[in-house]
């Protein structure tokens, strides 16, 4: 129950801020609104099953395995079967994709086609399912470039830039939703007994001071000398291009890339996952453009921050598949191009 105590007129649900939202575009059609109201209700069925994890028995793996050669759990394919179910006879899409499947999702010709592109990561951090550690999902909304008929490929593979909207859940100690629809970015939390998603970050800035760094410091070996040296000018053993030591900051890494994206989201920080000079499968890194690289860049680049692939924004990366991994850096605006110059120098990337 909502305390008794809350100013009821400052109650701002999902609905409600999507529909002032609205208002700011008079040319709107509403079906933006909707769609972005059928994530926000795919989110919370996500996150009834994650919470209630081993109870329902939807834990442990499926013994079959993803198109990126990772096993996948049972919660994964659910989440995956949730969002498609509850998108594919909106009329709003023309396609949709999935980190989970191959190719692209037609919608049914039962179904009307819509003119939005829906791609999905539906439940990012899946290694960490089995320990009750935070997951995420991640959605990507661009309008369709195909003139009319199913969308096609051509549909998904577009930049970042084309970006229409971006959002993620993350199902942490609560479950929150942000998103943007390039106005800036907006925060709400579960109230899990209104079973609501209230308006709890409005307008969230990355804060100017950096507090951390995230990444996964067990791979250092595999690590380009840029890499190695900008993770130690992030502890302040390193200076930088200009000479400058900085006061070294914390390193945070959760291995849930919603989760780790969110807390340097609030907190201030870079998260990277850079290519690995040793594993061929991991030259490129391991995130994906599309399904997790460019919406997080969108996100970022609206609360303030800035992303890249070591030499190029992510936002401004062409794919040319759908599973195309990315080195990526994303966080403080500082930081990233700190990271940059280490790559440039060290790593003769340009
Ligand atoms: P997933 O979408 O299959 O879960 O993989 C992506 C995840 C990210 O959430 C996270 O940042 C990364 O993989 C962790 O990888 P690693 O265990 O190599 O550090
Ligand atoms: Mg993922």
């Amino acid at each position: 129950m909502l305390n008794q105590t809350i100013d009821h007129d400052k109650i701002n649900t999902i609905e409600r801020h999507f529909l002032d939202e609205q208002q700011s575009h008079p040319e709107a059609t509403g079906i933006l609104t909707s769609l972005l109201y059928d994530i926000a209700l795919a989110g919370k069925v996500i996150a009834s099953q994650t919470s209630r994890g081993g109870l329902a028995e939807i834990l442990g793996k499926t013994g079959t395995t993803n198109i990126q050669g990772e096993e996948v759990m049972k919660l994964d394919e659910l989440a995956d079967r949730m969002i498609y179910r509850l998108n594919d006879h909106t009329g709003r899409l023309a396609v949709m994709a999935s980190e989970e499947q191959e190719d692209i999702l037609p919608i049914s010709t039962r179904y009307p086609i819509g003119k939005y592109v829906l791609l999905y990561d539906p439940l990012d951090g899946s290694s960490n399912i089995n320990y009750n550690v935070s997951i995420g999902t991640i959605f990507a909304i661009y309008n369709r470039i195909s003139e009319n008929g199913p969308g096609t490929l051509e549909d998904c593979l577009q930049k970042g830039r084309n970006l229409v909207a971006a959002s993620y859940l993350v199902y942490g100690a609560s479950t929150m939703l942000v998103y943007t629809a390039g106005m800036g970015v907006h925060g709400f939390t579960l109230d899990p007994i209104v079973g609501e998603f209230l308006l709890t970050h409005p307008n969230i800035r990355v804060p100017e001071k950096p507090k951390y760094y995230s990444v996964n410091q067990g791979y250092e070996k595999y690590w380009s000398e840029g890499i190695r040296r900008f993770t130690k000018y992030l502890q302040g053993d390193e200076p930088d291009a200009y000479g400058n030591y900085r006061k070294g900051i914390s390193l945070r890494y959760i291995g849930s890339m919603v989760a780790d994206f969110h807390r340097n989201l609030l907190g201030g920080g870079v998260f990277y996952y850079p290519a690995d000079t040793k594993d061929p499968r991991y030259t490129s890194g391991k995130l994906r453009l599309c399904y997790e690289g460019a919406p997080l860049a969108f996100i970022t680049e609206q609360a303030g921050g800035t992303s890249s692939n070591g030499s190029q924004n992510l936002l401004d990366l062409q794919p040319d598949s759908l599973h195309q991994r990315t080195p990526m850096f994303i966080g403080n605006r500082d930081l990233v191009e700190t990271a940059e110059e280490f790559i440039r120098i060290y790593d003769n990337q340009e």
